[in-house]
């Protein structure tokens, strides 16, 4: 018999790469979608498309991490082998905006599935995966961080995410569930959310060479992250929930990079040198060489400026894992470098721009979204 997996958040960045991991180890995969008065499909629309022509089986169903009816529904009529509970209010900075709200769907959430498998008689059956985060290790207590070093969260969304965490464990304990957080550092990819910083920076490289935008504005360039492709993290979740006992693993590089050179990076992905002056809410990026002729940037062209509406009310500012246990327990290393993941997003992004660029040409009027 094929496993059964149900993915929360399957519309998301990390449940698009999961569904197609898991649909091609032969699994049935259901996910919740949210109803929204836009098409949310989007990512997943390619991988369902696929599945069914290769007679493979994808399954979503409506549903909020926010109803506790509708959640214990679904764990009864889909009675998975595996939940992987991926959907969250996953943005840090909107968490301030939103907070009661992110611990209601963050926080509350994760109970809300663990209950329902718990109140159907589950425990033995469904083993369930919480993406928990670095985020939760927040104000620095010790570098690199591992599974045993201190949480000390600093925004509404990594307090929810710390509830999240404690209750799966507690769940493990008390309950005896196969119940494991994979804390998983920051992991992006051609198809991340484009408000995340490393998105926002390489489509804005994109659009900028092409001449579709001025500038890039950015809050903290200081700010430090462990990078990695999320295509790596998603097999990491699934090796999480096939061991023989449920643990907690740290997903990591062990790299640690700046948003400030993140920002070189991705430029010089398109041939423009960039090369930062100033200092606090006065530094600014500017083009020191451009060697891509099709792209026509001036030397000296602003293009970076630091804007303090991007600051956070209270900020991380250096994660770095130390992803020994995952190395030697699961077997698992990351396949991307940093490099092949500016390369993948900045190509992705430069395609995006250049489509925007010839349906101008051909008289479209086509907007673009200025997030
Ligand atoms: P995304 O923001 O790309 O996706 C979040 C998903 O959750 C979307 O499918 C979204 O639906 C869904 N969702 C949001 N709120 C609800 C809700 N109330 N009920 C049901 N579904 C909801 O996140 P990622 O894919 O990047 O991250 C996946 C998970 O991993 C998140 O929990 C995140 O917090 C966590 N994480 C992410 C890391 C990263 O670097 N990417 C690192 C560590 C942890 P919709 O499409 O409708 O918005
Ligand atoms: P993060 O990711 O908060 O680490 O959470 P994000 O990309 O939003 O920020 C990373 C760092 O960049 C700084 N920064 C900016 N961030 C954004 N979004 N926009 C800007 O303009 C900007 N300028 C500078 C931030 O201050 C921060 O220091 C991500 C999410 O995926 C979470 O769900 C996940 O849990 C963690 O990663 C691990």
């Amino acid at each position: 018999m094929n496993k059964v997996a149900f993915i929360t958040g399957i519309t998301g960045q990390d449940g698009m790469y999961l569904a197609e991991l898991l649909l091609a180890k032969g699994y049935t995969v259901h996910g919740l979608r949210r109803r929204s008065s836009l098409a949310n499909t989007g990512r997943i629309d390619r991988i369902a498309d696929e599945a069914n022509q290769k007679g493979r089986k994808l399954v979503l169903h409506y549903g909020d991490l926010t109803d506790s009816t509708n959640l214990v529904r679904l764990v009864q009529l889909i009675q998975p082998d595996e939940i992987y509970n991926l959907a969250a209010m996953s943005h840090v900075h909107v968490s301030f905006d939103s907070p009661e709200y992110t611990a209601n769907a963050d926080g509350i959430g994760t109970l809300r599935l663990l209950e329902a498998i718990r109140i159907l008689g589950l425990t033995e059956k469904t083993k369930i995966y919480q993406a928990s985060t670095s985020e939760l290790y927040g104000l620095v207590q010790a570098v690199p961080q591992s599974e045993t070093t201190p949480f000390y969260p600093r925004s509404p969304y990594a307090v929810a995410k710390l509830y999240g965490y404690w209750i799966t464990v507690n769940y493990r304990e008390a309950y005896g569930m196969y119940a494991c957080n994979g804390i998983l550092f920051n992991h992006e990819s051609p198809v991340r959310g484009e408000t995340f910083v490393t998105r926002k920076i390489t489509r804005a490289v994109a659009r900028i060479a092409y001449g579709l935008q001025d500038t890039l504005a950015l809050g903290n360039l200081s700010a430090k992250r462990d990078w990695g492709h999320a295509r790596d993290y998603v097999d990491a979740m699934w090796r999480i929930l096939q061991q023989d006992e449920p643990e907690d693993y740290v997903i990591a590089t062990g790299q640690t990079t700046e948003v400030r050179e993140f920002v070189r990076l991705a430029f010089a992905e398109a041939g423009i040198e960039v090369a930062f002056a100033g200092q606090g809410a006065e530094e600014y990026g500017y083009v020191v060489s451009c060697s891509n002729p099709t792209f026509q940037l001036a030397e000296g062209t602003k293009v970076v400026q630091v804007d303090p509406r991007f600051y956070r009310p209270s900020e991380v500012e250096l994660l770095i894992g130390d992803p020994t246990k995952a190395n030697t327990k699961l077997g698992w290393q990351p396949v991307s470098s940093l490099q092949d993941l500016v390369g993948e997003m900045v190509a992705g992004d430069l395609a995006e721009a250049h489509r925007v660029v010839d349906l101008r040409k051909l008289g479209y009027d086509v907007s673009l979204d200025m997030e």
